[in-house]
């Protein structure tokens, strides 16, 4: 980035990241631990399912990087966190994330995205009146484009656009956004947020669309595609979500809401035939030889039917824009899960099959 430090809203000194073992989490730690030396990262995860150390491996000896395993909800943990390290901001993804696991569990998204977001939000109204210089401070929440809802085939959310969650998983995340809008409002406490659109790169866990198309393509296994694949998605690179997170976090402005996409929407089919057409190409298959393995599934239940995000906002007002095309994107990211075999191993053990086993035989 060209802009110096002292032209920045925000100067962080000590970041607490929540959820950095997850897939955008350790994405975003990868690239900023490196990128500023000066600042001090603590990475608080409690290390479900989806969070994986593995992933940090390269960081983990960096002087200004620390892992604490531990859960958001827990107070005296994160009390203790903002007391003992001086934290100044908070970067907030830790959440449970998967829409098919909150319509099994809804319960346990509660707990973590709401009840554990409102827990990090006391801790850091107490750690903001404390602190030397209040006007350093920043609570940034990672959110979602699901909290507005489901479009039909026109038109985009905007930042004005209302709250109309429809899954459990968007409902919790949609009352965490409104209880750091009600902290800013009602305490003054200095809060950003970014709604961010679906996601895809390295470490992301083999149950969303691309990595477990990615997956079951190298094993040959049916591809399920819900309903008839006519679902649309606005497809970000997990690498230009952590640029716009860093321009967010240092530029954007106290209070605001930041929409983050590409623009890249795809139907579910599209998406899914040029994924495996790309990964066939790479693997010197013939084309279109994995194509046989697309099966069209019962739908999820509430399938939001389109998502599209109007994010000139976040371009014209920070200046950013996305480095990589859907194309460049999802060949980087089948080039990683290749040469990352024994990660995919890792993370696919006896409990995530015996996940899938069930989720075949609900549908
Ligand atoms: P993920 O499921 O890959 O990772 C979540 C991380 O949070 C894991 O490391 C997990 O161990 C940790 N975690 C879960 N519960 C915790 C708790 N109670 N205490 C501490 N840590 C806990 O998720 P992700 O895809 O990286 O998403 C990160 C954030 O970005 C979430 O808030 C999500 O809502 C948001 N988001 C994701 C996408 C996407 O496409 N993946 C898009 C927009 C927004
Ligand atoms: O096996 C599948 N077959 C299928 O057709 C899976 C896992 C998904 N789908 C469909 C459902 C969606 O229309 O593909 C689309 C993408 O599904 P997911 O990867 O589960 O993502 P989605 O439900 O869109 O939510 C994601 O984007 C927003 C993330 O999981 C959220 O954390 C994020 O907030």
């Amino acid at each position: 980035m060209s802009s110096t430090w002292s032209e920045m809203v925000h100067q962080p000194e000590v970041i607490l990241v929540t959820g950095g073992a997850g897939f955008i989490g350790s994405n975003f730690l990868l690239y900023m631990v490196a990128r500023y030396p000066t600042v001090q990262f603590i990475n608080l995860d409690r290390l479900t399912y989806a969070g994986n150390l593995m992933n940090l491996r390269s960081i983990e000896e960096a002087p200004n990087y620390r892992f604490v395993r531990g859960d958001v909800a827990d107070a005296p943990l994160v009390e203790r966190l903002f007391r003992e390290h001086g934290i100044s901001t908070v970067v907030h993804f830790a959440a449970e994330s998967h829409v098919d696991r909150s319509i099994m569990t809804p319960l346990s998204f509660v707990l973590t995205n709401t009840v554990g977001t409102v827990t990090l939000l006391e801790a850091a109204r107490k750690a903001w009146g404390d602190h030397a210089d209040p006007r350093r401070f920043r609570f940034y929440h990672i959110s979602t484009d699901e909290v507005f809802g489901s479009l039909g085939p026109e038109g985009y959310f905007t930042e004005f656009t209302p709250y109309n969650p429809r899954s459990p998983y968007a409902a919790s995340k949609a009352a965490s956004d409104h209880f750091v809008r009600a902290y800013y409002y009602t305490y003054g406490l200095p809060i950003v947020i970014s709604n961010c659109s679906n996601n895809y790169g390295p470490y992301q866990f083999p149950e969303k669309l691309i990595p477990l198309t990615i997956l079951n393509a190298l094993e040959n296994r049916p591809i399920p595609i819900y309903g008839k694949g006519e679902n649309v998605r606005d497809w970000l690179y997990v690498h230009d979500h952590c640029t716009a997170i860093e321009r967010i976090l240092l530029f954007g402005r106290t209070g605001q809401t930041y929409l983050v996409s590409a623009g890249y929407e795809r139907t579910n089919l599209e998406l899914v035939t040029q994924l495996l057409d790309l990964l066939d190409e790479e693997l010197g298959r013939p084309a279109g030889y994995s194509r046989r393995l697309i099966t069209f599934v019962k739908d999820r239940p509430g399938h939001d039917f389109r998502y599209a995000l109007d994010a000139s906002r976040l371009r014209q007002e920070l200046g950013w824009q996305p480095a990589y095309t859907l194309e460049e994107g999802l060949r980087e990211t089948i080039r990683w899960y290749l040469s990352h075999r024994d990660w995919l191993e890792a993370v696919t053990d006896a409990s995530y099959r015996a996940y899938y086993e069930k989720q075949y035989v609900l549908r």
